[in-house]
Order: C-alpha cells, then sequence, then structure tokens
C-alpha cells in the first residue's frame, strides 16, 4: 500500500498530539466514521497505541466477545493456540478437525479499527502438521501468514494494525492450503468502527464450511478427508459451525419476541459461496461482503468463500426460524440447517400462529439422534439387537416416511397409503427394502384400497438407516415383525427396483 505524503503527516500529527496529551487523541475519525472511500484504510491510523495492553477476550461459536467500549487505540494481545483433534461432524460420524482454539469455526477475535494487534499463534505439541494464518483485516504480505509458520510444539508472533474496520475471515495458509482450511481452518475477526455498533439485544457467530468425506453423508465412524472430491468440490457436507446440528436442537440459537439479532456470518469455503438465508424472517440490515454500505429488506445475502456479511433482524412473532443455505439440498441433505428459537407471546396481527413443523424440517426438528448413534456403535461392535434397530429407525421415520405415511403409519387416504397393518407390506416384508431404496411407482392394493401414485426414492438414506427404518415399520402397528439387515438392503439397492404389478 503506498501512502501520499499527506496522510503520513496528518499520521504524524495525531502522533503529537497523542504525545503531549494524557487524553484520548480526539481524533477526527472517532467523531466521523470513515466513509467509502478510497482512503478509509489510511484514515483508520490513529496513531501509537495508548493505556496497557489489553487481552482480547476470544469466544467459541456461536458466542461473540461482549462489545468494545474504548475511544482509543490500544495495543491488543491476541494468543490463539490450533489444536488439531476429532470431533462428531454428524450424529455417529467423527472427522479429524484442524482448528483455532479447538473449535470449528476458529475463536472469534473483536478489535477496535486502529488498535495495534500483537498476535501470537501457538500450535499444540501434539499436532502433526505446521500451520500459520491469513487474517482478511491484516494489511500486510499473506495477512500475516508470511510472518506466522508455526511448527507443531512452536509459537509465533507478529503485529499488525487493524486499519480497516469490517468483519474478517481469517484462515490458515500453509499448503496444501485447500486441505488446511477445508479440515476448519478459518474463524472471524471483527474490527469494530471507532464509534462502536449499534446495540442489539442478542449478537451470534455462525459460519458455514464445505467438508469432504471418503464415506457417504452420514455414514458412521471417523471419516478421513477426501482430497479428491475437494478438487471436484463434492461436497460430503455443507455445515454451520463444523457440525451438523451445531445450531438444532439444544444448540439453537435464542431470542425472545421484540428484540434485535446480529449475526456475523462467515464462509470459510473452501468451495462453496452461501445464499444465506433465515427461513420466516427478513433481514432489516445487511452489511454484505463484510463492507461498511449496508442493505435494508433483504430475504437471501450472497457469502462468498472467505467472506462474510453482517446480518440484524428484529424479531416479532414466535417460532424456530431456519438458518440454511439456499441451495436448499445443502441445507435439507449435507446439514447446512441452523435454527434460531424465538420465544414471546403470539402477535396474531403478524402471523396466525403454528410453529415450523416437522414437514419443513424433517429429522432435524428432533434434537435428539442418540439412538442413531447407539444402533451404528452396536452394528460396528456385532452387538446390534432389534431393539436398538427400532428405537433407531423410530427417530429416523419420522423426518423421513411420516412427512407422507403419517406418524402413526395410517397414510392419508386415497393419496399415501398405509403402513399400519398393511396387507401389501405383510406379503412380502423383502420387497419393502426394494421400494425403499428405488421407490416404487404404478397401480398397488393396500387394504382394499387402490392407489397409483409415486414414491420416489429414499437415495438419501444410508443401508443401516433404511434396515432401521423398516425393522421399526415392520414391528410396529399390528405389522408382522421381523428384522432386517444392513447387508439385506444393499443386496435390494444392487438389484433391479421393485415393480408394483406382478410380471405375467
Ligand atoms: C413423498 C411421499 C413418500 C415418502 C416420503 C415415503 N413414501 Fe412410501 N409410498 C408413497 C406412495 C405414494 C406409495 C404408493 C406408490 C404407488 O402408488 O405405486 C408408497 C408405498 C410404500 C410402501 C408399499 C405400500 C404399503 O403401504 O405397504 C411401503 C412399504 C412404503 N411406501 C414404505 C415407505 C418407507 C419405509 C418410507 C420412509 C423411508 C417411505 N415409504 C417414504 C409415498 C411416500
Ligand atoms: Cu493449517
Amino acid at each position: 500500500m503506498s501512502r501520499p505524503l499527506s496522510t503520513v503527516l496528518a499520521a504524524l500529527a495525531v502522533f503529537a498530539l497523542a504525545a503531549c496529551s494524557d487524553k484520548p487523541p480526539a481524533s477526527p475519525a472517532a467523531a466521523t466514521p470513515p466513509a467509502s472511500t478510497s482512503v478509509a484504510s489510511q484514515r483508520g491510523d490513529f496513531g501509537p497505541p495508548q493505556g496497557e495492553p489489553i487481552h482480547a477476550v476470544l469466544t467459541s461459536p456461536p458466542h461473540v466477545p461482549p462489545p468494545i467500549h474504548r475511544n482509543y487505540p490500544a495495543k491488543v494481545i491476541v494468543e490463539l493456540e490450533v489444536v488439531e483433534k476429532e470431533m462428531p461432524i454428524s450424529e455417529g460420524v467423527s472427522y479429524t478437525f484442524w482448528t483455532f482454539g479447538g473449535t470449528v469455526p476458529g475463536s472469534f477475535i473483536r478489535v477496535r479499527q486502529g488498535d495495534t494487534v500483537e498476535f501470537h499463534l501457538k500450535n499444540a505439541p501434539d499436532s502433526k502438521m505446521p500451520h500459520n494464518i491469513d487474517l482478511h483485516g491484516v494489511t500486510g504480505p499473506g495477512g500475516g501468514a508470511a510472518s506466522s509458520f508455526t511448527a507443531p510444539g512452536h509459537e509465533s508472533q507478529f503485529t499488525f494494525k487493524a486499519l480497516n474496520q469490517g468483519i474478517f475471515v481469517y484462515h490458515c495458509a500453509t499448503a496444501p492450503v485447500g486441505m488446511h482450511i477445508a479440515n476448519g481452518m478459518y474463524g472471524l475477526i471483527l474490527v469494530e468502527p471507532p464509534e462502536g455498533l449499534a446495540p442489539v439485544d442478542h449478537e451470534y457467530y455462525v459460519m458455514q464450511g464445505d467438508f469432504y468425506t471418503t464415506g457417504k453423508y452420514r455414514q458412521k465412524g471417523l471419516q478421513p478427508f477426501d482430497m479428491e472430491k475437494a478438487i471436484d468440490e463434492h461436497p460430503t457436507y455443507v455445515l454451520f459451525n463444523g457440525r451438523e446440528g451445531a445450531l438444532t436442537g439444544d444448540n439453537a440459537l435464542t431470542a425472545k419476541t421484540n428484540e434485535t439479532v446480529r449475526l456475523f456470518v462467515g464462509n470459510g469455503g473452501p468451495n462453496l459461496v452461501s445464499s444465506f438465508h433465515v427461513i420466516g424472517e427478513i433481514f432489516d440490515k445487511v452489511q454484505p461482503e463484510g463492507g461498511t454500505i449496508a442493505q435494508h429488506n433483504v430475504q437471501t445475502t450472497l457469502i462468498p468463500s472467505g467472506g462474510a456479511a453482517t446480518v440484524e433482524f428484529h424479531t416479532d412473532v414466535p417460532g424456530s426460524y431456519v438458518l440454511v443455505d439456499h441451495s436448499i439440498f445443502r441445507a435439507f441433505n449435507k446439514g447446512a440447517l441452523g435454527i434460531l428459537k424465538v420465544d414471546g407471546p403470539e402477535d396474531k396481527s403478524i402471523y396466525s400462529g403454528k410453529e415450523v413443523d416437522s414437514v419443513y424440517l424433517g429429522d432435524r426438528s428432533e434434537p435428539n439422534l442418540k439412538a442413531v448413534t447407539v444402533a451404528a456403535q452396536a452394528h460396528a461392535a456385532g452387538t446390534l439387537t432389534k431393539e436398538e434397530q427400532i428405537a433407531a429407525g423410530k427417530q429416523l421415520f419420522t423426518g423421513t416416511c411420516s412427512v407422507c405415511h403419517q406418524a402413526n403409519g395410517e397414510g392419508l387416504a386415497n393419496v399415501f397409503p398405509p403402513l399400519a397393518k398393511s396387507d401389501f407390506l405383510a406379503a412380502d416384508p423383502k420387497r419393502a427394502m426394494s421400494i425403499v431404496t428405488h421407490g416404487l411407482t404404478g397401480k398397488i392394493t393396500v387394504n382394499g384400497h387402490e392407489y397409483d401414485s409415486v414414491m420416489p426414492p429414499m437415495s438419501q438414506l444410508n443401508d443401516d438407516e433404511v434396515a432401521n427404518i423398516l425393522t421399526y415399520v415392520i414391528n410396529s402397528w399390528d405389522n408382522p415383525g421381523g428384522q432386517f439387515s444392513k447387508e439385506d438392503v444393499a443386496k435390494a439397492r444392487a438389484e433391479a427396483g421393485p415393480h408394483a404389478e406382478p410380471e405375467h
């Protein structure tokens, strides 16, 4: 960055002012927030740091450090440790993440524009890889990467002045860069404007990322990174905060009605851009790309890979609001789904009521898929019982089959056949595996009623999930009983689909 002489002189003037006064400098920039001009970064230099150095408060997602109520530039010390560790990526699925601060995304950092940040990057002694950090809020080569290459058990230090305000991504930039990012090495740093941000009731930290595992979506066990899928940009998971369910069930974000919510939404990538949307809300204000200009009344905002946005809205009526990447298969089939639960009195003049229900959310509305994990672990240990399969199948049925066949298995007259006491099912239970994996079309008769409709293949389900669901179905609602195995389902999947009418 080249600086005109006049700016250097201006900076010197501020310096002189600071030197002969023990009060914080009356910086013109503190009164007038930097406008969107080409010299905004130079206006962010409010002179040397003042007062005692401050240790930055870092937070884990979805939490955000408290606002900074300071009217002078300070020296802020940030200590961040890289930790490589195995954590769940989905129910019963784990992954070896590389993290900044032990979480994905990494710890949230908050400083004030003009602060001098003394950055300490540590790499845990039990790490296998060297790492570094590129902060998009840094003016300087590599955004800090050039000065922060850190071997396991070592620490690096560099210092930068936060010249530009905004919400910035940071990430690891050690080769192969894509792999380090894909393993979760990213987070956000907020550089507050000198006058601070407008107060709100809640601030939350949400960051999207795409993940590449050798196994399929929800395939159980420890899943290794798949470089080929990553190069092809075919993610197995697209997630908010590094884990399917990081923001659902007991982990949902919360607010009350008639409050203001600010989301700092980042996208670590490494590959996808995010069409960030909250089902049932309209963003009153968005600062796209983390920039200074605000956009209002926005439905969906595009967040580039390696970018971030600030999103604000007011809560009017209670219910579950669903955070999604509106590239919607990512939300329902790759995990990019979170919930903001808003409690408070109804306002029927704005909305008549009723929650976003399980039809919209599928099994994600089910806060607890524990039984699914228990069954997967038991299968791995070779001790899977029928009871464990039934318990797991019941939870999966709720999100998958109940939409059409209903939670009680009764179906819907003339549209969806019953699974409860179904003579069609009882006549050939094995055929059900083929129906679920391949779908079913054409005329069938169930309990004396004709159906001529289409069931799409439930190809999002794994073999063990199908086995558990059908074991639940065949042992429920006066059906004849029995058991299905993962291996049987694999065989049925490999064969040709079912025939509604026996062939003659
Ligand atoms: C999108 C709606 C839909 C979903 C979801 C769905 N089905 Fe079906 N299912 C149907 C329809 C429609 C038929 C009848 C198709 C026809 O007319 O040929 C059917 C037929 C069946 C049948 C054979 C008829 C009977 O009643 O015994 C079985 C068994 C079955 N489904 C099981 C399941 C299971 C298990 C799931 C969840 C994994 C599931 N279905 C999910 C719509 C659905
Ligand atoms: Cu790294």
